[in-house]
């Protein structure tokens, strides 16, 4: 990818978190930069990967095999990075993605089990070189990203899973973070949004994302 490439920055966390709350203010946050941000989400930001997506989140496919649910959501990225993420980062704009492969540890291998190896696999395959720029983890205990998500609609096939998939969940995130402290950041989502969005312009800035 070109030097002048825009900035890829990816939002994080277990359900009810404030993902989509705070999308818009990223956003915005990502244009005073001067380039242009476009904003997109996984699984989908594609006609086949909103399909895929419409396929993983529904109740029809209950007791989908954990590989097949592995393998469908690293196609729906490799369509997405195809035809969205890599040209839109190429042609100099920022790239706001409501979840990417740090979902796919935390859910997949964290929740699921399956072993790290066969998604470090899959995300050299299908990325080659390309991580985000910045993740930003919004962390919260399991119950309040619940109780908020719960307020707001009704659960698909895998918010349905019982809390201790959730723990698992979140402690993957968070040994993630651990691991890659250079590009993944953890907030604390428990709190009042003002105080959340503080802290979302605190990790932009000392990640170099804003000046
Ligand atoms: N998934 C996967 O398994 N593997 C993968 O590789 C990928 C995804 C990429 C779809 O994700 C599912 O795909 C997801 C993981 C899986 N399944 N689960 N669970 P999604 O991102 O579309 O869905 P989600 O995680 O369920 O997102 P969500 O429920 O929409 O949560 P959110 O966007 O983080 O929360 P929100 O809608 O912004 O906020 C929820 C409510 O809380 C709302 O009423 C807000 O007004 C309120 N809120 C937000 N912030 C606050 C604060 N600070 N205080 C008080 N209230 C607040």
């Amino acid at each position: 990818m070109s030097g002048d490439r825009g900035r890829f920055i990816t939002l994080e966390g277990i359900e009810g978190v404030g993902k989509t709350t705070n999308r818009d203010y990223i956003q915005r946050l990502l244009e005073q930069t001067g380039r242009t941000c476009i904003v997109t989400r996984e699984p989908g930001g594609t006609p086949l990967g909103e399909a895929l997506r419409e396929m993983l989140l529904e109740h029809r496919h209950e007791g989908m095999s954990s590989d097949a649910e592995l393998l469908l959501m690293f196609a729906a990225r490799a369509e997405h990075l195809h035809k969205v993420i890599v040209p839109a980062l190429e042609a100099g704009n920022n790239v706001l993605c409501d979840r990417f492969t740090e979902a796919t540890y935390a859910y997949q291998g964290g929740g699921r089990g399956i072993n790290d190896k066969k998604i470090s696999e899959l995300e050299n395959w299908v990325q080659g070189e390309l991580r985000p720029d910045l993740t930003i983890i919004l962390d919260a205990p399991v119950e309040t990203g619940r109780k908020r998500a719960g307020q707001r609609s009704a659960p698909d096939r895998i918010e349905k899973e019982k809390n201790d998939f959730f723990e698992r969940v979140r402690h993957t995130y968070l040994e993630l973070a651990s691991h890659y402290p250079d590009r993944i950041a953890v907030i604390d989502a428990g709190v009042d949004l003002e105080k959340v969005q503080d802290q979302i312009v605190h990790v932009m800035t000392e990640h170099g994302i804003l000046a």
